[in-house]
């Protein structure tokens, strides 16, 4: 389908704004300066600022894929999805995503606090950049929609309704196919340098591997537990640090749907491992190394502790506590899983990673390939796991250092 709404430039911006009566209080569309910095995938943003500091970030769906161009169309209805994301984390996490000034559907247009200050968390990461608590920030965020958007929460009919209206067909398609299919497939999308095709190849003929891969797969496509982010990865936080302590926004929630809790944690782990084998890589000190290492632990334990404090809320009584314990045990064998095909996705197929990409020769041989390993490891074993420490302890022995 031909799409025919107006694209935004930063020439356009200012009359948007003044245009726009939610939008116009927010910054002095008179003296607003305006840059494009969409540097992700999918989108155009631009972040805008006015004479006196104010600013407000807005971010417009393209036709197409950014990173491919117009030969692959996409819906930008992806832009009511992620709009979805920031109603329900507005509503149920705030102070985890940028203050949300809502969306104009008939250009597909969302607005949102501007974070020109902040940091990527991979960028961050990937300069050797601390900020402790941000890892606590994401698992409560998770745990926040797991809770609020769920059967704990809410009345069935309600359930329903949201489950309805949160299909998201187009993205998660690609989910499906960049991170549990076209990885185990030749296909153009798949690149990998040579001394990495060794690892490439083990995960290809491991039938076992594949099929808990398929299991995954079946259970993304099907397992409507809860609104999650979908595309849950370092790009998609903003860090800051206040005083010793950081703290993350999570942004770009346009692959939103109800899907299963465990994606989410997932998403984070398995970029987490990415982060974890650069760091061994560029032998980062020991204090960096050993929070890199940990940041499972502390997204898992702040999940868990946000979910055991929630839980006492919860709207069915029937469901007990032993159910609880044995959900929280299966979400983290579910992240596990999901980690470790989310982690391999960005080594084997399109979209990859910055942390390893920017590696070189020898090291970026061994990065990939510790990845690929773990996140196999992650995926086939995950049925014993008990602790987040069953993950780290793998991550360490396949990647050779200290971490965590
Ligand atoms: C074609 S979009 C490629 C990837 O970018 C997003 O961040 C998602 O992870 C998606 O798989
Ligand atoms: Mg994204």
């Amino acid at each position: 389908m031909g799409w025919d709404y107006m694209l935004l430039t930063p020439e356009a911006i200012p009359a948007y704004v003044a245009g726009t009566p939610r939008l116009a209080g927010l910054v002095d569309p008179a003296t607003l300066q305006v840059r494009e910095v969409g540097d992700g995938n999918l989108n155009l943003v631009f972040v805008c600022r006015d004479a006196d500091g104010r600013g407000i970030c807005l971010k417009q769906s393209l036709p197409y894929v950014r990173l491919v161009g117009e030969s692959w169309p996409l819906t930008p209805h992806r832009a009511t999805a992620e709009a979805r994301g920031y109603d329900a984390a507005a509503e149920w996490a705030p102070e985890f995503i940028p203050a949300w000034y809502g969306f104009d559907p008939d250009r597909f247009i969302l607005a949102m606090e501007n974070l020109d200050h902040e940091t990527i968390w991979r960028t961050a990461l990937n300069e050797g950049l601390m900020h402790p608590g941000v890892e606590d920030d994401m698992g409560r965020y998770v745990a926040r929609l797991a809770f609020y958007t769920s059967v704990f929460n809410l009345e069935q009919k309600e359930l329903k309704g949201r489950i309805a209206a949160s299909v998201n067909p187009e993205l998660c398609e690609i989910t499906e196919n960049l991170v549990f299919t076209e990885p185990y497939l030749d296909h153009d999308h798949n690149s990998w340098r040579p001394g990495v095709e060794p690892a490439v190849m083990e995960l290809r003929h491991d039938e076992r591997h594949v099929a808990e891969v398929n299991s995954l797969k079946v259970q993304f496509m099907t397992a409507a537990e809860a609104l999650i982010h979908g595309d849950l990865h370092t790009g998609s936080v903003m860090v800051e640090m206040d005083g010793d302590r950081g703290h993350g926004k999570a942004i770009d929630s346009e692959f939103c749907f109800y899907g299963p809790v465990g994606f989410d944690l997932g998403a984070l782990f398995g970029n987490y491992l990415a982060a974890m084998a650069r760091a061994a890589a560029r032998g980062r000190p020991a204090d960096f190394t050993g929070w890199v290492g940990g940041l499972v632990s502390g997204t898992w334990a702040a999940f868990e502790d946000e979910m055991r404090r929630l839980w006492p809320e919860r709207s069915h009584r029937f469901l007990n506590d032993l159910y609880f314990e044995d959900w929280l045990l299966k979400m983290l064998r579910d992240g596990a899983g999901f980690g470790g095909c989310k982690a391999i996705r960005r080594i084997i197929g399109l979209a990859k990673v910055s942390d390893i990409e920017t590696l070189d020769g020898d090291a970026h041989v061994a990065a990939a390939t510790a990845v690929l390993r773990t996140g196999s490891r992650w995926i086939k074993e995950r049925h014993g796991f008990t602790s987040s420490s069953d993950l780290e302890e793998i991550a360490r022995d396949v990647i050779g250092v200290e971490v965590g």
